[in-house]
């Protein structure tokens, strides 16, 4: 939803304020939106929090209390007239001309205080007074009638789960923790003449004929009695009403009737139809971008459990996709272009949706508005994530408005697709010692919160797709949904977080899997911006502060162990826990995919990272491939083929996914790979699948593949895609590989930036990663080639190159990683 701005109407207090400590002793100015950390920085009071160990010299600005303030001037304060205000972060009060015109605690709340009686002709003065997280948390805390835990080992900032703002200000296992403050979205002044708009709802009605209709309600609030003129319009069908308006709200329907409707797909299952859809008074105005479709969650029993299936427009769509997490720990360093861009990685590697996480934000409209045109379905929790939260009645009621407020702002965008109550509330309650002795109490306790979700979300959207919370294994089931796996979405986590092996990602048959995950280092350039090269070492103290979960860097070094021989350097430590976490993820995704239609869904942790640090990310911090991404693209491919060893390990199976709407043939080239490169052919193999179906292309027997020996292949399907892959029977560590001989001839393209690479193996050469510390995007990343091949890699840079300066490339690949010849 954005609102227009209309001329006199509107008075802009974005931009520039006077950012003061409450006791006046540090002075700056701060850009709003934005956040008192950058404001800081950027006037040299602080260090930039992200690099070296800064993150420790900066704790007190989130102890002290901040007041940020300006002056504007009204040529007229007649009339009435109010604040709009959104992402106000968090407990902070808000006063016009010395009078107190809101006190606030919700930073997933807009609040629309009336100001009329404060305002003059002439200079105002608006100030913000923000209290101190860290203070306000425990002074919440001590309210509770009884101690409320939140998880100290994400959270090293205590009590953030008193707070409505984001869980991870406060730290996470992947997160700075600084508990930010500032403001994140609106701040103006606006004429409230006659009336204003509060909301705009719509509901579609597919129609048998294949007609929709679509009801739009628009929420008026008026002050006293009267007459608004109302417009709506979708896509310049324009209708006029005129209404009579009460003081307090009025209900406005008008439905568009849409005789041939352009549907709205999720991306590689149809295109993106948008409608734009504009509700407008004279003094104010919502636009709204529309897609048609219907969405259906399928969770019929079935013998394993029920199922999980999203149905769009009557069709299953298998789920591929990532975790969303904030776009970065400071929300002045984030914006619309570089949230496009993260969201645009995603849809280029073959992913449909995304899951914004709840220990973060509800995102702005804009970030909605790009996952309706990129066709990425949203996942949508409400933010509560991995702690235990209050129940009084002020939490709830506070908790009730935010859901009321976000589910009407964002239920209209095609890309959401399901309402999720928190992310992993229910497993939380074994974590602490107090619901540990007390489980009935905290049970209690968390079912009127999920309970207070539910019944706003179902009010608010009759309708709604409603989950309890992520995982669940069924509705009122508060049962282990880590490890069961027959029903609802599951957090497999077995891996990473209890040591297991890749293989393990077999041992489970998913309906949908909401997160799993492998950590990786960032990539060396991003580790560059925060680390001297006396700090490259990983269990140097700077990066082992840019790793928050404890036990991670053991847990990539020791997998390292058990998969490769020992990287020979720091940068190919790095390298190397990028391909093996792309490994990781790679098993689990192939087998889970391989299950469809029993699996419906993998959605991997994570995405992005909010700042340069060791996690489970495929993006790094600033937008950049890890290997992992360019991995996913292939195993996300709608048409995809995969070598799935059986539970015995005597024979491999081909699998073969086709998420397309069309049959598929493929044709399968299966060869052996000599560590001297050669490629030996085994067999070609047509296999041919049906629409929305996985299948088995081919067996073999372990025994054909040589010992010393890669299995290989590579497919063309009917529909274009194609594909290649290997794999070890055994571990790459037990390999003799040799030298990978590899050369490369470089041609630079002025027009477009570009820089070509020709890339040729005088050997084998396994996962060859080309890296560059120039910011920029591969056409393709960690590849293999057999002796003699080569392969045509462009580069083309995030920003044009100086003229003359190229940059330099560095090569990786897995022989020279592992050894010092
Ligand atoms: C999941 C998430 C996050 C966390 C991740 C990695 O459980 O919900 O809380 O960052 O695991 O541990």
């Amino acid at each position: 939803m954005t609102s227009l701005p209309k001329n006199g109407f509107n008075i802009e207090l974005s931009g520039s304020w006077q950012l003061a400590s409450a006791d006046g002793e540090i002075r700056s100015v701060i850009t709003l939106p934005g956040d008192a950390h950058t404001a800081l920085h950027r006037a040299g009071l602080i260090p930039d929090p992200y690099f070296g160990r800064n993150e420790e010299k900066v704790q007190w600005v989130a102890e002290r209390e901040w007041v940020v303030e300006r002056s504007f001037t009204l040529p007229d304060a007649e009339g009435d007239w109010y604040l709009d205000i959104d992402y106000l972060d968090t407990v902070a009060s808000v006063h016009v001309n010395g009078f107190l015109a809101l006190e606030a605690d919700n930073s997933f709340r807009r609040y629309r205080p009336d100001v009329s009686s404060m305002l003059k002709k002439g200079e105002n003065t608006i100030r913000i007074v923000f209290a101190s997280n860290v203070a306000a948390g425990a002074a919440r805390q001590k309210q509770q009638p009884f101690y409320i835990p939140y998880s100290t080992g994400n959270s090293p900032i205590p009590d953030g789960n008193m707070l409505r703002k984001a869980q991870c200000h406060f730290g996470w296992d992947w997160n700075i923790a600084i508990a930010p403050l500032g403001l994140y979205g609106t701040i103006a002044l606006k004429k409230l003449e006659t009336a204003r708009i509060e909301h705009v709802l719509t509901r579609q009605t597919h129609n048998a004929d294949g007609s929709v209709e679509l009801q739009v309600t628009a929420t008026l609030f008026a002050k006293d009695p009267g007459i608004a003129q109302l417009y709506f319009d979708l896509d310049g069908e324009r209708v006029r009403l005129d209404v009579g308006v009460n003081a307090g709200e009025t209900n406005v329907n008008h439905v568009f009737q849409i005789d041939n409707p352009r549907l709205w797909w999720p991306s590689g299952s149809g295109e993106q139809a948008l409608y734009m859809l504009t509700v407008e008074l004279p003094s104010d105005s919502v636009k709204k971008q529309i897609g048609l479709r219907t969405i259906e969650l399928i969770t019929t029993p079935d013998a394993a459990g029920s199922r999980f299936a999203f149905k769009v427009n009557g069709r299953e769509i298998f789920c591929r996709g990532a975790n969303w997490i904030p776009a970065d720990a400071l929300f002045s360093l984030s914006s619309e272009e570089k949230t496009e861009d993260l969201l645009q990685s995603a849809k280029a590697a073959n992913m449909n949706m995304i899951r914004v996480w709840g220990g973060g934000f509800y995102e702005h409209d804009w970030f909605y508005d790009i996952c309706d045109r990129l066709g990425l379905m949203v996942w949508q929790d409400f933010m509560f994530a991995c702690n235990l939260y209050p129940s009084t009645e002020d939490f709830l009621e506070n908790v009730a408005v935010e859901v009321d407020y976000q589910v009407r702002r964002l239920s209209s965008h095609a890309s959401i697709a399901l309402w999720c109550g928190d992310n992993e509330l229910v497993g939380a309650l074994t974590w602490f010692e107090e619901s540990r002795r007390d489980r009935d109490r905290y049970l209690v306790s968390y079912d009127r919160l999920n309970r207070t979700i539910e019944v706003a979300v179902k009010k608010a959207l009759p309708g709604a797709l409603w989950w309890p919370s992520s995982p669940a294994s069924g509705y009122l089931d508060y049962g282990d949904a880590w490890h069961a796996d027959g029903s609802g979405d599951m957090h497999y986590w077995s891996v990473w977080h209890e040591n297991k092996s890749f293989d393990n990602y077999r041992s489970v048959r998913p309906r949908f899997c909401s997160e799993f995950g492998f950590q990786s280092y960032t990539s060396l350039p991003v580790i560059k911006t925060y680390a001297d090269a006396k700090d490259m070492n990983v269990a140097s103290p700077v990066m082992e502060l840019h790793q928050k979960n404890a036990g991670g860097n053991e847990r990539i070094a020791g997998t390292m162990f058990r998969y490769f021989r020992f990287p020979k350097d720091f940068p190919n430590f790095v390298y190397l826990s990028q391909i093996q976490q792309g490994l990781a993820i790679k098993t689990a995704v192939e087998y889970w995919r391989s299950l469809k239609p029993h699996c419906m869904g993998t959605i991997y942790w994570q995405l992005n990272d909010t700042w340069p640090v060791a996690s489970w990310s495929s993006l790094d911090y600033g937008g950049r491939w890890k290997a992992m991404h360019y991995l996913v693209k292939r195993f996300f491919q709608p048409v995809a083929v995969a070598a799935i060893p059986s539970e015995d390990g005597k024979s491999i199976r081909f699998s073969l996914v086709n998420d397309t709407l069309e049959d598929v043939s493929v044709d399968l080239s299966i060869s052996i790979l000599t560590m001297k490169g050669e490629r030996k052919h085994l067999k070609s193999v047509q296999a041919m699948c049906a629409p929305d179906a996985a299948c088995t292309a081919a067996t073999l027997d372990m025994s054909e593949i040589p010992e010393g020996t890669l299995l290989a292949w590579h497919f063309t399907a009917s529909n274009g895609m194609g594909g290649e892959g290997h794999y070890v029977n055994g571990t790459y560590k037990a390999l003799e590989l040799e030298p990978a001989g590899l050369s490369v001839i470089r041609e630079f393209f002025e027009e477009n930036g570009s820089i070509d690479l020709d890339v040729t193996a005088k050997g084998l050469a396994l996962f060859v990663m080309i890296e560059t510390d120039v910011d920029g995007k591969y056409s393709d990343n960690a590849f293999d080639l057999a002796a003699g091949e080569s392969r045509r890699i462009t580069f083309t840079p995030a920003k044009p190159l100086e003229k003359g300066k190229l940059p330099e490339f560095r090569f990786y690949d897995l022989h020279s990683c592992q050894s010092a010849d």
